[in-house]
C-alpha cells in the first residue's frame, strides 16, 4: 500500500489487450471510487509509465452510461430498444435459447465467442470451460496474432524473445511495424533510455509518419505490404559488405550458400522499386546495423496484418540473426513472450473435457459463419445461439456487412456480456452487465514483457454487474454443465493455476503484486539453441510445420516463398481501386474500447482519412470534406485530412471508431476482408485496395 497526498493506492494490472500489460497503482479515495491511476515503479518493465487513457480510468469505471442491469430486446433487432429484466430471468432465457439450439441442431449450433477485452486468465478463458463441458463450437482465434506469431516462430521455433528491458542496453533499436507511441508506450520509454545513455539511434519502419516514426532517428517509410523487400535488401547489403556473423550463422542457423545466392539479386534498387524506400536509405540502414550488431529488433503486429504478413515478419527477423545480434546483451529480437509463462489452464478452461472432434470456427470469419457459408461452418449446423464476452465483433471484425447481416438473423439468439452498449450489444437479444477489472480478481501475463501479475478486486461493482466467471458458472448450472472449475472462486482458480504450474501461489504473488519470470540470459537469447528440434534458426522455414496452435493450413499457403522474399500476395492497387488503405491504431482508443470515455473522444475527434495532399488535390477533395471510400466489400463515408507524411497512393484511417460515428452507421471494417492470411489464418486489416471519390460527385440512389 502506498500513500499519495493522504490517498491510499493499491497495486493492480491494466487488463486491456495491449502488449504492455502495465502494472498499476490505483488511488482509492474512498466511497467506492477510484482516483488517478499511475504506472507501478517497482515493476521494472512498466517503470512507472502508462498511457494517458488508462491514467484517466476513473472516466471509464464511473461512466454514467455503464450497463448496470440485464436488458432484454423489445424492439426489432438492432433497434436499440431494450427493457430491464432481473438476472434470474435473463439467465433462464439464455439457457433456454442455448438448450433449444442444441436440441434442434446439436451442441455445435451454440458458439461461445470471446476475445481479449480483458486479458485476465480467469475472466477471459473461463468461457472455454463451458464450451468444453457442453461440446459447443470452438473459436479459432485468428483476429490478432496469427500472421505475426507464425512468421516469428517459423524462424525461432518458439514464441519468446530477448527481455525487452534490454532495449536500454542496445546500440541500435529497430521498431518495426508497430506504432509503439500509441500501442505500447513502454517500448519508447526503454528505447529512449538507450538513446540517452548510449547514443543508440532508433530506426523505425512504417507506412506513414506516425508518432513513433516522428521520434525515430532513421524513419523508413515503406509501402504497405512490402517489408520483406526492405528486409531482403538489408540482408543483401550486409552480405555484400561482409557484415554478417559467419561463425554465428554456422553454429546457430540453417544459413546456406543457396540462401546467399538467392539474396545476391535482392539489391537495394530491386527493393526500392517495390517498397519505395530509396536505395541510398536502405544502404545507410544496413551500414548502421552492420556497425552495431548489438541491435534490438522490436517487431510489432502491424506489418504482419497484410496478406503476406507472416513472410514479412520472418524476413525482418532474419536481419538480427544474420548480424548475430542475439549473442549480445541488448541485442536480438522481441515480438511476444506469450509462449514463455507455462501457466496451466487445465482448470480455468476445463481442458480435461476437451474433445478435438468438436468443430472450430474461425473468429475472423464470423460474418461468413453467421450468414451460413458452408465452408466457414465446416459443413456443419448453422450457429443459432451465441454468448459473447470481451469483444465487439460488429465493430472490430472484418467484412462488416456480412457480420451485421448475420447478427440481424431472426433465428439467431445473441447474448452479449458487456460494460457498455457497444455496436455488438446493440444487435443482441440479451445484454448482461459486466464488472471491470478493479471489481474482480484475476491473473495476468505480459505479452510484451516477463511478468505475471495479480489484479485484485479493489472496489464494488455498480448496480447489478456480474463478472464473466459468475455468468459462466450461473449458465453452467442451468445448462447441466459439470466441472469442478464451476464451483471455484476466481482466487481459487488463480492459486490452482500458479501452484500447478510451479509459479508459486496466490499468497506469494499477493505480496508484491507480480512475479518476474524472466528466463536465464542464454535461454532468452537462444544461445542454448532455437526452438526447432535441431536447435537452428530457420532462414528457410517450413511453412507447413510452424510449431503453434493450428486449425489446418489456410489461405494460399502453397504459394509462400521458401526463402525470405517479397511475396506479391497483397491486395495490389488497380486502376479501379487505386489506393491502399491501412486501418492503424488510434492513440486514445484501444481497439473499440475507450471510444466511450470523454477524454479519449475529445482527443480522437471524428473519424478521418489521412491522404497525401497531392492525392487529395487530384481528387478535388478539400480538407475536411467527406469522401466515399469503397471496394467490393462495402463503403465508408469519412472526412479527409491531407497529410504529407505518407506515400502517394496510401491512405490511413486511425482507430476503430464506433460504427455510429460514421455516416450511415457503417464503420471502417466495411472495407476490410476476412479471407485468411496464409498459412494459419488471420485478418489483413491493413491490406485493402480501395477507391476514393468526393461524396458530392457520388451518383445518388
Ligand atoms: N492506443 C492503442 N493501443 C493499442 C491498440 C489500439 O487500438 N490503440 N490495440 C492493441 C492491440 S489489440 C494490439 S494487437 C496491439 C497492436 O499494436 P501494433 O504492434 O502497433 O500493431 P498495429 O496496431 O496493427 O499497427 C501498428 C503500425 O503498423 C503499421 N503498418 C501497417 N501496415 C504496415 C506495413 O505493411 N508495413 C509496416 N512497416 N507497417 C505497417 C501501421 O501504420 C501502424 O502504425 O496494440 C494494442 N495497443
Ligand atoms: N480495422 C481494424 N480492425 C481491427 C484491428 C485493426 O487494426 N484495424 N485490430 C484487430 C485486433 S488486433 C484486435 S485484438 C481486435 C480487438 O477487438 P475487440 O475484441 O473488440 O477489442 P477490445 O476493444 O479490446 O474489447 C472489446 C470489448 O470487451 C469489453 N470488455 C472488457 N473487459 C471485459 C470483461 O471483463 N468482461 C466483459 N464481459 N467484457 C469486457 C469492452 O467493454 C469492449 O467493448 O480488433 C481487430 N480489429
Ligand atoms: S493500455 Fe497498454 S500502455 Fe495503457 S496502461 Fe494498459 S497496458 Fe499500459
Ligand atoms: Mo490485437
Amino acid at each position: 500500500m502506498n500513500v499519495h497526498a493522504g490517498t491510499i493506492s493499491r497495486p493492480s494490472v491494466c487488463p486491456h489487450d495491449c502488449p504492455s500489460a502495465c502494472s498499476l497503482e490505483v488511488e482509492l479515495p474512498g466511497n467506492n471510487r477510484i482516483g488517478r491511476v499511475r504506472g507501478l515503479a517497482a515493476q521494472t518493465y512498466t517503470d512507472g509509465v502508462i498511457c494517458a487513457k488508462v491514467a484517466r480510468y476513473a472516466e471509464r469505471i464511473h461512466h454514467p452510461e455503464r450497463l448496470t442491469e440485464p436488458l432484454l430486446r423489445v424492439g426489432p433487432k438492432g433497434s436499440g430498444q431494450f427493457r430491464p429484466i432481473g438476472w434470474d430471468e435473463a439467465l433462464d432465457r439464455a439457457a433456454e435459447a442455448f438448450l433449444a439450439a442444441e436440441a434442434e441442431s446439436g451442441s455445435e449450433a451454440v458458439w461461445p465467442y470471446y476475445y481479449a477485452g480483458t486479458m485476465g486468465l480467469v475472466m477471459r478463458d473461463g468461457i472455454h470451460r463451458l464450451r468444453h463441458a457442453k461440446r459447443y463450437s470452438g473459436m479459432f482465434d485468428t483476429i490478432c496474432t496469427n500472421p505475426a506469431w507464425t512468421g516469428y516462430v517459423a524462424g525461432t521455433g518458439r514464441l519468446a524473445g530477448v527481455d525487452p528491458r534490454e532495449m536500454a542496453k542496445s546500440d541500435c533499436v529497430v521498431i518495426w511495424g508497430t506504432n509503439a507511441v500509441h500501442t505500447q508506450v513502454n517500448v519508447m520509454h526503454h528505447a529512449i533510455k538507450a538513446r540517452k545513455a548510449r547514443g543508440a539511434p532508433i530506426i523505425a519502419v512504417d507506412v506513414y509518419m506516425n508518432d513513433t516514426m516522428k521520434q525515430a532517428d532513421m524513419p523508413l517509410l515503406v509501402r504497405p505490404g512490402t517489408d520483406a523487400a526492405l528486409a531482403c535488401a538489408i540482408l543483401h547489403v550486409l552480405l555484400r559488405k561482409d557484415l554478417a556473423d559467419r561463425a554465428y550463422l554456422a553454429k546457430y542457423t540453417d544459413f546456406s550458400s543457396e540462401i546467399e545466392a538467392h539474396l545476391a539479386s535482392r539489391t537495394p534498387d530491386w527493393a526500392e522499386a517495390i517498397c519505395g524506400v530509396p536505395a541510398g536509405e536502405i544502404e545507410a540502414a544496413a551500414r548502421l546495423l552492420g556497425a552495431r550488431p548489438r541491435a534490438f529488433f522490436r517487431l510489432g503486429y502491424g506489418f504482419a496484418r497484410q496478406r503476406n504478413g507472416a513472410v514479412a515478419m520472418h524476413a525482418a527477423l532474419c536481419i538480427p540473426t544474420l548480424l548475430g545480434a542475439w549473442q549480445h546483451e541488448g541485442g536480438g529480437a522481441f515480438h511476444s513472450n506469450s509462449g514463455t509463462y507455462g501457466i496451466s489452464k487445465r482448470m480455468i478452461e476445463g481442458l480435461d473435457l476437451f474433445d478435438p472432434a468438436v468443430r472450430m470456427l474461425d473468429q475472423s470469419r464470423i460474418g461468413a459463419v453467421l450468414t451460413g457459408d458452408p465452408a466457414a461452418l465446416k459443413h456443419g449446423p448453422p450457429v443459432k445461439a451465441m454468448l459473447i464476452q470481451n469483444t465487439n465483433p460488429a465493430n472490430v471484425a472484418p467484412d462488416q456487412a456480412k457480420v451485421r447481416a448475420g447478427f440481424l438473423r431472426e433465428d439467431l439468439f445473441t447474448v452479449v456480456h458487456e460494460h457498455f452498449m457497444t455496436d455488438t450489444a446493440l444487435l443482441a437479444d440479451l445484454v448482461l452487465p459486466a464488472t471491470m477489472f478493479l471489481e474482480h480478481d484475476d491473473l495476468y501475463q505480459g505479452g510484451g514483457h516477463t511478468h505475471l501479475m495479480l489484479g485484485p478486486k479493489l472496489v464494488e461493482p455498480p448496480g447489478q454487474c456480474r463478472s464473466n466467471h459468475e455468468v459462466i458458472c450461473d449458465l453452467a448450472r442451468r445448462l447441466g454443465a459439470e466441472h469442478p472449475g464451476f464451483a471455484m472462486s476466481p482466487r481459487a482458480h488463480i492459486d490452482w493455476a500458479l501452484t500447478q504450474s510451479g509459479r508459486g501461489s496466490l499468497a506469494e504473488i499477493e505480496r508484491e503484486g507480480f512475479l518476474d519470470t524472466d528466463p536465464p540470459f542464454a535461454r532468452a537469447h537462444f544461445l542454448e539453441g532455437f526452438g526447432h528440434r535441431d536447435g537452428r534458426f530457420r532462414f528457410a522455414p517450413d511453412w507447413t510445420r510452424v510449431p503453434l496452435k493450428s486449425d489446418g493450413l489456410m489461405g494460399p499457403w502453397q504459394d509462400m516463398p521458401r526463402l525470405p522474399d517479397h511475396w506479391a500476395a497483397i491486395e495490389a492497387a488497380t486502376p479501379d481501386l487505386p489506393f491502399r488503405l491501412v486501418t492503424a491504431p488510434a492513440r486514445s482508443f484501444l481497439n473499440s474500447t475507450f471510444s466511450e470515455t470523454p477524454g479519449s473522444r475529445k482527443r480522437e475527434g471524428a473519424p478521418r482519412l489521412l491522404i497525401h495532399p497531392e492525392d487529395a488535390a487530384a481528387l478535388g477533395l478539400a480538407p475536411g470534406e467527406t469522401a466515399r471510400v469503397s471496394n467490393a466489400r462495402g463503403a465508408v463515408e469519412i472526412a479527409v485530412e491531407p497529410f504529407a507524411g505518407l506515400r502517394r497512393g496510401v491512405v490511413v484511417a486511425e482507430g476503430i471508431h464506433p460504427n455510429g460515428a460514421h455516416r450511415r452507421g457503417e464503420g471502417i471494417n466495411m472495407l476490410t476482408g476476412a479471407d485468411p492470411v496464409a498459412p494459419r489464418g488471420g485478418a489483413a486489416f491493413h491490406d485493402n485496395a480501395v477507391a476514393i471519390r468526393r461524396l458530392a460527385d457520388q451518383p445518388s440512389g
